[in-house]
């Protein structure tokens, strides 16, 4: 069981337990600086938080050198007097400070200590502090990259918009309760509605966004599309690196879209094949697949529109066409059949790729498949990586709550429609901010922060 005792000092090695060229311990609480002075054989205590080092050596554990980072205010990540030691690595080392510090007036911490005082002093909401497990605990890139983002804020932040606009929405309609009997409208209705409607659009932004991210939603659709003959079906096959789609001189080919999931580097995308955009009428299999391309135009995530270079001037016609049916949807532009290009540079792929703003790519010689493959693999990396990402711990804590008070917000938008009073849609709002505060830790329960901190390990 966690305690939430802030007034002793805690310290505790905070690297890694095998032995490394560099060990870190870690105190934090009010006698920081004293214990240290204890320790250490001189130093002049700063005035001030320092990230300047005070060097010094500790005449119990020999001549080893040692650096004293030192912030004797609150003004530290657990919003207390801290100091961080740094020295040589060695365990035996870093365990006979510790004893040194503890024989001094520290007391050893218990895991997740230090991260749970910073949420004590209301340094870090709960959704960083699992952002600071997320860190601890990355396995890759990505992963690491996701709780650095949800550490910097990338949830707290929106968490704390919406708070700060439901509380005073509710401020509003409390005044106005005080003086039901008198002839005095602190906030019109309407105006309630549009800053629940608010509110409630950015719940469900952040709510919308937890979910697609959380793994059981499709992949990134990336859709190939051109005038028929263009080579889309080819280019295709050469991303995929496999013979998938039908290729050939004979425009209209491709009546059934292709659909190819790429595993790449970490990422995994579809890429899709689409016959290619005409103008046809009646029922024939040519205008079923037209139907079906427009589909996979509306769904698609990024689209690559080819045109041939040996018939350049069918851009404008492809790119108006496209304007019109996606307006704000993501367009690469791509010329295909670059061996055709009376303008075709040289052949490496680097000078190939990016023609104006245009990619330029030959299936029929190779020039520019590999760089164009690879910008798709980092684009699609950066798409996994929103300002709203969470780290999974967050995303499976929050969801009920941010439904909840999804759910509160539409009886609240409902009341004021029914008209049934400011009492209804108050009781209402504050539903839905206990529910926010769940998330962001401003109503938290002894359970919760146990069942957080306890997978932290010792010295975070
Ligand atoms: N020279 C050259 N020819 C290519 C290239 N890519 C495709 N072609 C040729 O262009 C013709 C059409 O290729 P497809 O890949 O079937 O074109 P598509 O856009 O899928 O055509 P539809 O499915 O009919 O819309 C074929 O004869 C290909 O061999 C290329 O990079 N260079
Ligand atoms: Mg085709």
């Amino acid at each position: 069981m966690l305690k939430f005792d802030t007034e002793s000092t805690i310290c505790a090695i905070a690297s890694g337990s095998e032995g490394a060229l560099r060990g870190i311990i870690r105190i934090t609480g009010p006698d920081a600086a004293s214990v240290c002075q204890r320790v250490f054989s001189s130093f002049d205590m700063p005035k001030r938080p320092t990230r300047l080092p005070v060097v010094a050596s500790i005449p119990m554990l020999g001549e080893n050198p040692a650096s004293l980072f030192l912030w004797p205010d609150g003004r530290s990540y657990t919003g207390q007097p801290s100091a961080e030691i740094h020295m040589l690595g060695a365990p035996i080392l870093l365990q006979g400070l510790v004893q040194l510090l503890v024989q001094s007036g520290a007391v050893l911490a218990q895991p997740g200590e230090f991260t749970l005082r910073a949420f004590l002093a209301g340094r870090l909401d709960l959704t960083q502090c699992e952002a600071v497990l997320g860190v601890i605990h990355a396995h890759s890139e990505k992963e690491l990259n996701v709780a650095l983002r949800q550490l910097a804020g990338g949830l707290a932040e929106p968490l704390q918009s919406i708070r700060r606009n439901l509380i005073e929405l509710l401020a509003d309609i409390e005044a106005g309760l005080d003086f039901v009997d008198e002839d005095i409208l602190f906030i019109e209705p309407e105006q309630i509605e549009s800053r629940l409607n608010l509110a409630k659009g950015m719940v469900a932004e952040l709510r919308e966004q937890m979910k697609a991210r959380s793994g059981q939603d499709r992949e990134l659709q990336i859709a190939i599309v051109g005038l028929p003959n263009a080579g889309k079906s080819s280019l295709l096959n050469a991303i995929a690196d496999h013979q998938l789609a039908i290729v050939s001189s004979i425009a209209g080919t491709t009546r059934d879209y292709v659909r190819y999931r790429m595993i790449q580097d970490d990422v995994t995308f579809d890429l899709l094949d689409t016959a290619g955009i005409e103008t046809v009428t009646g029922d024939s299999p040519r205008d079923i697949a037209q139907a079906f391309t427009l589909e996979q135009i509306e769904q698609a995530d990024l689209i690559l529109a080819c045109t041939p270079a040996d018939a350049i001037d069918q851009r404008e016609l492809l790119i108006d066409t496209l304007q019109a049916l996606v307006p704000s949807k993501p367009i690469w532009h791509l010329v295909t059949k670059g061996d055709l290009s009376e303008t075709s540079c040289s052949t490496s792929d680097s000078h190939r790729v990016e023609f104006g703003d245009l990619f330029v790519v030959s299936v029929k010689d190779g020039s520019g498949v590999a760089a164009l493959r690879s910008a798709l693999t980092n684009w699609v990396s950066q798409q996994q990586i929103t300002a709203h990402d969470a780290v999974p711990m967050t995303v499976e804590r929050c969801a009920t709550a941010l439904h909840n008070a999804f759910v509160a917000l539409n009886e609240a938008t409902a009341a004021t429609h029914s008209g049934c009073g400011d009492e209804i849609i108050a009781g209402e709002i504050r539903i839905a901010l206990d529910e926010i505060g769940l998330v962001a830790g401003t109503v938290y329960t002894d359970d919760v922060l146990d069942a957080l901190f306890s997978r932290f390990c010792i010295g975070k």
